[in-house]
Protein backbone atom coordinates (compact mmCIF):
# COMPACT_ATOMS: atom_id res chain seq x y z
CA UNK A 1 0.00 0.00 0.00
CA UNK A 2 3.09 2.29 0.90
CA UNK A 3 4.86 1.37 -1.79
CA UNK A 4 1.83 2.00 -4.11
CA UNK A 5 1.48 5.56 -2.65
CA UNK A 6 5.32 6.02 -3.22
CA UNK A 7 5.53 5.34 -6.55
CA UNK A 8 2.26 6.97 -7.25
CA UNK A 9 3.58 10.82 -6.45
CA UNK A 10 6.33 9.93 -8.22
CA UNK A 11 4.33 9.93 -11.79
CA UNK A 12 3.12 13.80 -10.55
CA UNK A 13 7.60 14.97 -10.54
CA UNK A 14 8.72 12.53 -13.37
CA UNK A 15 6.12 13.25 -16.24
CA UNK A 16 6.36 17.09 -15.29
CA UNK A 17 7.24 18.74 -18.61
CA UNK A 18 10.76 19.55 -19.22
CA UNK A 19 12.43 23.04 -19.80
CA UNK A 20 12.36 22.88 -23.58
CA UNK A 21 8.58 24.22 -24.75
CA UNK A 22 7.78 22.86 -27.68
CA UNK A 23 6.01 24.95 -29.98
CA UNK A 24 7.04 28.04 -28.14
CA UNK A 25 9.71 30.85 -29.71
CA UNK A 26 12.11 32.69 -27.72
CA UNK A 27 11.45 33.81 -24.22
CA UNK A 28 10.88 36.98 -23.62
CA UNK A 29 13.09 39.63 -21.65
CA UNK A 30 15.80 36.85 -22.96
CA UNK A 31 18.97 39.30 -23.18
CA UNK A 32 17.63 41.21 -19.59
CA UNK A 33 17.36 37.21 -18.09
CA UNK A 34 20.67 36.33 -19.70
CA UNK A 35 22.77 38.89 -18.56
CA UNK A 36 20.25 39.20 -15.21
CA UNK A 37 21.31 35.95 -14.21
CA UNK A 38 25.15 35.83 -15.13
CA UNK A 39 25.43 38.97 -12.93
CA UNK A 40 23.62 37.22 -9.55
CA UNK A 41 25.84 34.28 -10.78
CA UNK A 42 29.12 36.00 -10.22
CA UNK A 43 28.00 37.81 -6.99
CA UNK A 44 26.56 34.86 -5.43
CA UNK A 45 29.63 32.25 -6.72
CA UNK A 46 32.30 34.42 -6.55
CA UNK A 47 33.94 32.67 -3.62
CA UNK A 48 33.52 29.33 -4.76
CA UNK A 49 36.26 27.71 -6.75
CA UNK A 50 34.85 25.23 -8.83
CA UNK A 51 31.72 26.99 -9.93
CA UNK A 52 33.02 30.65 -10.30
CA UNK A 53 33.46 31.94 -13.86
CA UNK A 54 35.17 35.20 -14.32
CA UNK A 55 33.37 37.02 -16.48
CA UNK A 56 32.09 40.22 -18.57
CA UNK A 57 28.15 39.54 -18.22
CA UNK A 58 27.68 42.04 -21.31
CA UNK A 59 30.41 40.65 -23.46
CA UNK A 60 29.39 36.96 -22.74
CA UNK A 61 25.47 38.10 -23.71
CA UNK A 62 27.12 39.75 -26.76
CA UNK A 63 28.88 36.60 -27.60
CA UNK A 64 25.79 34.28 -26.96
CA UNK A 65 23.32 36.18 -29.05
CA UNK A 66 25.61 36.34 -32.44
CA UNK A 67 26.11 32.76 -32.69
CA UNK A 68 21.91 32.40 -33.22
CA UNK A 69 20.30 35.53 -33.86
CA UNK A 70 19.46 36.84 -37.46
CA UNK A 71 20.24 33.11 -38.40
CA UNK A 72 17.89 30.30 -39.82
CA UNK A 73 17.88 27.92 -37.38
CA UNK A 74 19.03 25.37 -39.82
CA UNK A 75 21.90 27.13 -40.58
CA UNK A 76 23.41 26.04 -37.40
CA UNK A 77 25.68 23.49 -36.51
CA UNK A 78 27.84 22.19 -33.88
CA UNK A 79 30.69 25.23 -33.89
CA UNK A 80 28.13 28.39 -33.83
CA UNK A 81 28.62 28.90 -30.14
CA UNK A 82 32.03 28.60 -30.13
CA UNK A 83 33.39 32.11 -29.29
CA UNK A 84 30.74 32.26 -26.83
CA UNK A 85 31.99 28.99 -24.89
CA UNK A 86 35.53 30.35 -25.32
CA UNK A 87 34.61 32.57 -22.55
CA UNK A 88 34.42 30.05 -20.08
CA UNK A 89 37.18 29.84 -18.34
CA UNK A 90 36.70 27.30 -14.86
CA UNK A 91 38.45 24.32 -16.21
CA UNK A 92 38.47 22.91 -12.48
CA UNK A 93 37.32 19.14 -11.70
CA UNK A 94 34.01 18.68 -10.00
CA UNK A 95 34.13 15.69 -8.26
CA UNK A 96 30.52 15.19 -7.20
CA UNK A 97 28.63 15.62 -10.87
CA UNK A 98 25.12 14.69 -10.72
CA UNK A 99 23.93 13.32 -14.51
CA UNK A 100 20.25 13.16 -15.04
CA UNK A 101 17.88 11.99 -17.94
CA UNK A 102 14.40 12.30 -18.23
CA UNK A 103 13.70 13.72 -14.31
CA UNK A 104 14.80 17.14 -14.54
CA UNK A 105 12.00 18.84 -12.11
CA UNK A 106 13.64 15.83 -9.75
CA UNK A 107 16.65 16.02 -10.07
CA UNK A 108 16.41 20.00 -9.51
CA UNK A 109 14.08 20.23 -6.75
CA UNK A 110 16.69 17.26 -5.29
CA UNK A 111 19.82 19.68 -5.65
CA UNK A 112 18.01 23.17 -4.78
CA UNK A 113 17.99 21.66 -0.99
CA UNK A 114 20.72 19.16 -1.30
CA UNK A 115 24.52 20.68 -1.65
CA UNK A 116 26.60 17.50 -2.17
CA UNK A 117 26.24 17.20 -5.64
CA UNK A 118 26.81 20.09 -8.69
CA UNK A 119 24.32 19.90 -11.86
CA UNK A 120 25.22 21.56 -15.13
CA UNK A 121 22.81 24.00 -13.82
CA UNK A 122 24.74 24.94 -10.96
CA UNK A 123 27.40 26.00 -13.38
CA UNK A 124 27.15 29.11 -15.47
CA UNK A 125 26.37 28.19 -18.72
CA UNK A 126 23.77 25.48 -17.42
CA UNK A 127 22.55 28.62 -15.09
CA UNK A 128 22.03 30.63 -18.15
CA UNK A 129 20.30 28.45 -20.72
CA UNK A 130 18.43 26.64 -18.12
CA UNK A 131 14.15 26.81 -18.72
CA UNK A 132 14.75 29.37 -22.13
CA UNK A 133 14.50 29.19 -25.18
CA UNK A 134 16.04 30.62 -28.01
CA UNK A 135 16.09 30.67 -31.71
CA UNK A 136 16.97 33.02 -34.56
CA UNK A 137 15.30 34.72 -37.70
CA UNK A 138 16.21 36.45 -40.70
CA UNK A 139 12.95 38.49 -40.79
CA UNK A 140 12.62 39.71 -37.44
CA UNK A 141 14.08 43.41 -36.41
CA UNK A 142 16.28 41.81 -33.63
CA UNK A 143 17.14 38.89 -35.16
CA UNK A 144 15.28 36.68 -32.78
CA UNK A 145 12.08 34.28 -34.06
CA UNK A 146 9.33 34.53 -30.70
CA UNK A 147 6.86 32.84 -32.05
CA UNK A 148 8.34 29.13 -32.60
CA UNK A 149 11.40 27.57 -31.41
CA UNK A 150 9.91 24.40 -32.74
CA UNK A 151 12.41 21.58 -33.71
CA UNK A 152 12.55 17.72 -33.32
CA UNK A 153 16.14 16.30 -32.36
CA UNK A 154 18.93 18.00 -33.69
CA UNK A 155 17.82 19.23 -36.69
CA UNK A 156 17.31 22.85 -37.35
CA UNK A 157 17.47 23.49 -33.64
CA UNK A 158 19.17 26.70 -32.38
CA UNK A 159 19.29 25.55 -28.89
CA UNK A 160 20.47 21.92 -29.79
CA UNK A 161 24.15 22.85 -30.60
CA UNK A 162 24.41 25.20 -27.12
CA UNK A 163 23.27 22.27 -24.92
CA UNK A 164 25.40 19.60 -26.88
CA UNK A 165 28.38 22.19 -26.29
CA UNK A 166 27.54 23.06 -22.37
CA UNK A 167 26.05 19.27 -21.33
CA UNK A 168 30.21 17.99 -23.73
CA UNK A 169 31.92 20.72 -21.58
CA UNK A 170 30.21 19.66 -18.22
CA UNK A 171 31.29 15.66 -18.58
CA UNK A 172 34.62 16.87 -19.55
CA UNK A 173 35.06 17.96 -16.14
CA UNK A 174 33.86 15.77 -13.88
CA UNK A 175 36.09 13.30 -11.79
CA UNK A 176 36.55 10.87 -9.24
CA UNK A 177 32.80 9.79 -8.20
CA UNK A 178 29.64 10.79 -10.21
CA UNK A 179 26.10 9.88 -10.37
CA UNK A 180 22.98 9.98 -12.38
CA UNK A 181 19.40 10.15 -11.61
CA UNK A 182 17.65 8.26 -14.49
CA UNK A 183 13.87 7.86 -14.82
CA UNK A 184 13.01 4.22 -15.80
CA UNK A 185 9.04 5.07 -16.71
CA UNK A 186 9.94 7.64 -19.31
CA UNK A 187 7.30 9.00 -21.51
CA UNK A 188 6.81 7.42 -25.51
CA UNK A 189 8.36 4.08 -23.85
CA UNK A 190 11.83 5.74 -24.06
CA UNK A 191 14.21 3.73 -22.23
CA UNK A 192 16.37 4.92 -19.28
CA UNK A 193 18.99 5.10 -20.81
CA UNK A 194 17.85 6.51 -23.85
CA UNK A 195 19.76 6.00 -26.88
CA UNK A 196 18.91 9.91 -28.26
CA UNK A 197 19.36 11.73 -24.87
CA UNK A 198 22.19 14.08 -23.56
CA UNK A 199 23.08 12.22 -20.72
CA UNK A 200 23.52 8.75 -23.42
CA UNK A 201 25.28 10.41 -26.52
CA UNK A 202 26.98 13.13 -25.10
CA UNK A 203 28.02 12.97 -21.61
CA UNK A 204 28.62 9.55 -20.98
CA UNK A 205 30.94 9.13 -23.88
CA UNK A 206 33.18 11.93 -22.52
CA UNK A 207 33.21 11.11 -18.98
CA UNK A 208 35.80 9.74 -16.85
CA UNK A 209 35.49 9.06 -13.54
CA UNK A 210 36.58 6.18 -11.10
CA UNK A 211 33.14 5.60 -10.53
CA UNK A 212 29.10 5.97 -11.65
CA UNK A 213 26.32 5.61 -8.93
CA UNK A 214 22.76 5.13 -10.76
CA UNK A 215 19.76 6.04 -9.15
CA UNK A 216 16.86 4.86 -10.59
CA UNK A 217 13.41 6.68 -10.06
CA UNK A 218 10.40 5.20 -11.61
CA UNK A 219 6.22 5.64 -11.24
CA UNK A 220 3.83 2.72 -11.06
CA UNK A 221 4.84 1.80 -14.90
CA UNK A 222 8.60 1.05 -14.04
CA UNK A 223 9.69 -0.94 -17.45
CA UNK A 224 13.21 -1.01 -16.07
CA UNK A 225 15.40 -1.88 -12.84
CA UNK A 226 18.77 -2.06 -11.92
CA UNK A 227 20.48 -4.74 -14.13
CA UNK A 228 18.07 -4.92 -16.76
CA UNK A 229 17.42 -3.94 -19.50
CA UNK A 230 18.89 -0.12 -21.16
CA UNK A 231 20.28 0.13 -17.51
CA UNK A 232 22.62 -3.54 -18.60
CA UNK A 233 23.56 -1.20 -21.38
CA UNK A 234 24.87 1.67 -19.50
CA UNK A 235 26.74 -0.74 -16.43
CA UNK A 236 28.47 -2.23 -19.61
CA UNK A 237 29.63 1.79 -20.88
CA UNK A 238 30.58 2.59 -17.93
CA UNK A 239 32.58 -0.50 -17.21
CA UNK A 240 34.17 -0.60 -20.81
CA UNK A 241 35.64 2.74 -19.23
CA UNK A 242 36.81 1.08 -16.26
CA UNK A 243 34.06 2.73 -14.18
CA UNK A 244 32.94 0.80 -10.85
CA UNK A 245 28.82 1.18 -10.78
CA UNK A 246 26.62 0.97 -8.39
CA UNK A 247 23.10 1.25 -8.81
CA UNK A 248 19.86 1.80 -6.73
CA UNK A 249 16.10 1.49 -7.27
CA UNK A 250 13.86 3.60 -6.14
CA UNK A 251 16.32 5.80 -4.17
CA UNK A 252 15.07 7.23 -0.94
CA UNK A 253 16.36 9.92 -1.94
CA UNK A 254 13.41 10.96 -4.34
CA UNK A 255 11.03 10.23 -1.98
CA UNK A 256 12.35 12.35 1.06
CA UNK A 257 12.52 15.65 -1.72
CA UNK A 258 9.08 14.88 -2.70
CA UNK A 259 7.95 14.81 0.98
CA UNK A 260 9.95 18.29 1.81
CA UNK A 261 7.83 20.20 -0.93
CA UNK A 262 4.29 18.08 -0.59
CA UNK A 263 4.78 17.16 3.40
CA UNK A 264 1.25 16.64 4.26
CA UNK A 265 1.00 14.24 1.45
CA UNK A 266 -0.33 11.18 2.94
CA UNK A 267 2.67 8.98 1.68
CA UNK A 268 4.73 11.29 3.80
CA UNK A 269 3.49 9.09 6.99
CA UNK A 270 6.86 8.74 8.51
CA UNK A 271 6.70 4.89 7.50
CA UNK A 272 6.75 6.14 3.63
CA UNK A 273 10.35 7.40 4.42
CA UNK A 274 11.82 3.89 4.45
CA UNK A 275 13.21 2.51 1.24
CA UNK A 276 10.37 0.23 -0.94
CA UNK A 277 13.58 -2.94 0.04
CA UNK A 278 13.20 -1.78 3.84
CA UNK A 279 9.56 -1.79 3.98
CA UNK A 280 9.50 -5.25 2.58
CA UNK A 281 12.35 -5.94 4.97
CA UNK A 282 10.54 -4.93 8.23
CA UNK A 283 7.28 -6.70 7.04
CA UNK A 284 9.86 -10.02 6.90
CA UNK A 285 10.89 -8.82 10.29
CA UNK A 286 7.51 -8.54 11.86
CA UNK A 287 6.32 -12.02 10.09
CA UNK A 288 9.72 -13.55 11.94
CA UNK A 289 9.16 -11.80 15.39
CA UNK A 290 5.66 -12.89 14.95
CA UNK A 291 6.80 -16.60 14.50
CA UNK A 292 9.43 -16.13 16.96
CA UNK A 293 6.93 -15.22 19.66
CA UNK A 294 4.61 -18.09 18.86
CA UNK A 295 7.45 -20.55 19.30
CA UNK A 296 8.71 -19.30 22.58
CA UNK A 297 5.05 -19.37 23.69
CA UNK A 298 4.52 -22.68 22.64
CA UNK A 299 8.09 -23.67 23.86
CA UNK A 300 6.99 -21.67 27.44
CA UNK A 301 3.96 -23.35 27.59
CA UNK A 302 5.76 -27.15 27.38
CA UNK A 303 7.99 -26.44 30.37
CA UNK A 304 5.43 -25.10 32.02
CA UNK A 305 3.76 -28.54 31.80
CA UNK A 306 7.28 -30.72 32.16
CA UNK A 307 7.79 -28.16 35.46
CA UNK A 308 4.42 -29.06 36.91
CA UNK A 309 4.69 -32.66 36.28
CA UNK A 310 7.97 -33.16 37.43
CA UNK A 311 6.92 -30.71 40.56
CA UNK A 312 4.01 -33.70 40.93
CA UNK A 313 6.34 -36.41 40.72
CA UNK A 314 8.76 -35.22 43.11
CA UNK A 315 6.06 -34.91 45.79
CA UNK A 316 3.81 -37.84 45.31
CA UNK A 317 7.42 -39.83 45.39
CA UNK A 318 8.32 -37.92 48.37
CA UNK A 319 4.95 -37.97 50.38
CA UNK A 320 5.30 -41.97 49.79
CA UNK A 321 8.47 -42.12 50.94
CA UNK A 322 7.22 -40.19 54.04
CA UNK A 323 4.59 -42.63 54.16
CA UNK A 324 6.53 -45.74 53.79
CA UNK A 325 9.10 -43.97 56.04
CA UNK A 326 6.29 -43.26 58.45
CA UNK A 327 5.06 -46.72 58.36
CA UNK A 328 7.94 -48.72 58.88
CA UNK A 329 10.26 -48.75 61.50
CA UNK A 330 14.07 -49.14 61.33
CA UNK A 331 15.23 -52.14 63.52
CA UNK A 332 18.80 -53.39 63.72
CA UNK A 333 17.26 -56.16 65.07
CA UNK A 334 18.32 -59.30 63.19
CA UNK A 335 15.77 -61.47 61.45
CA UNK A 336 16.45 -64.96 61.21
CA UNK A 337 15.38 -66.97 58.87
CA UNK A 338 17.10 -70.72 57.50
CA UNK A 339 18.77 -68.23 54.68
CA UNK A 340 19.98 -65.61 57.28
CA UNK A 341 21.81 -68.22 59.45
CA UNK A 342 24.71 -68.15 56.83
CA UNK A 343 25.13 -64.34 57.06
CA UNK A 344 24.75 -64.26 60.84
CA UNK A 345 27.45 -66.62 61.16
CA UNK A 346 29.84 -65.00 59.28
CA UNK A 347 29.32 -61.64 61.92
CA UNK A 348 27.12 -59.53 59.24
CA UNK A 349 24.45 -57.45 60.74
CA UNK A 350 21.97 -57.63 58.59
CA UNK A 351 19.47 -54.57 58.75
CA UNK A 352 15.71 -55.07 58.27
CA UNK A 353 12.65 -52.74 58.24
CA UNK A 354 10.20 -54.51 60.25
CA UNK A 355 6.64 -53.99 59.93
CA UNK A 356 4.95 -52.50 62.65
P1 LIG B 1 16.18 14.78 -21.05
P2 LIG B 1 18.99 14.36 -21.42
N1 LIG B 1 17.39 19.86 -28.27
O1 LIG B 1 15.34 14.79 -19.83
N2 LIG B 1 21.41 18.74 -20.19
O2 LIG B 1 19.78 13.20 -21.02
C1 LIG B 1 17.50 20.75 -27.29
F1 LIG B 1 17.96 21.93 -27.56
O3 LIG B 1 15.73 13.95 -22.20
C2 LIG B 1 20.62 19.58 -19.49
O4 LIG B 1 18.73 14.53 -22.86
O5 LIG B 1 17.63 14.33 -20.59
N3 LIG B 1 17.19 20.50 -26.02
C3 LIG B 1 19.69 20.39 -20.13
C4 LIG B 1 16.69 19.30 -25.77
C5 LIG B 1 19.55 20.32 -21.47
C6 LIG B 1 16.52 18.32 -26.73
C7 LIG B 1 20.37 19.48 -22.18
C8 LIG B 1 16.90 18.65 -28.05
N4 LIG B 1 16.81 17.77 -29.05
C9 LIG B 1 21.30 18.69 -21.54
N5 LIG B 1 16.01 17.23 -26.16
C10 LIG B 1 18.77 21.33 -19.36
N6 LIG B 1 19.15 21.80 -18.22
O6 LIG B 1 17.70 21.67 -19.84
C11 LIG B 1 15.89 17.52 -24.88
N7 LIG B 1 16.28 18.77 -24.64
C12 LIG B 1 16.34 19.48 -23.38
C13 LIG B 1 22.42 17.82 -19.62
C14 LIG B 1 14.99 19.62 -22.74
O7 LIG B 1 14.89 20.95 -22.30
C15 LIG B 1 22.35 17.58 -18.13
O8 LIG B 1 23.68 17.68 -17.63
C16 LIG B 1 15.03 18.75 -21.56
O9 LIG B 1 14.43 19.38 -20.48
C17 LIG B 1 21.82 16.16 -17.96
O10 LIG B 1 22.80 15.29 -17.43
C18 LIG B 1 16.47 18.58 -21.29
O11 LIG B 1 17.12 18.72 -22.54
C19 LIG B 1 21.49 15.70 -19.35
O12 LIG B 1 22.15 16.56 -20.23
C20 LIG B 1 16.80 17.26 -20.75
O13 LIG B 1 16.36 16.25 -21.61
C21 LIG B 1 20.00 15.80 -19.57
O14 LIG B 1 19.71 15.68 -20.91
Amino acid sequence: MFVLAAIVFIVTLLSTPTSLVHGAGTSPYLKDMFIGRCWQYETLQANNHVLTEKVNCRELWTAFYKSFAFKDPCEMDKDSYENFFNMFKNKNKITNALFWSGAGELVHDFTFINDDYIVLEDTLTGNLLNGLTWCGSNTTADGLNYKDCESSGDICNAMYPAWFQASANFALRASGEATVLLNASRSRNRSAYYSKSFFRSVEMPRLKVDQLNVLVATNANARERCGTQSLIELDMDAKMKNMRTTCVDQPKLVLRVFCLKFPKASQCAPVSFLPQDSTRESEETILWRTICFILIAVAAFLLLIIGIYIIRKYFITKNSNFKYLHNWSFSKKPMLSNDDELTDNNNINVYRFEAR
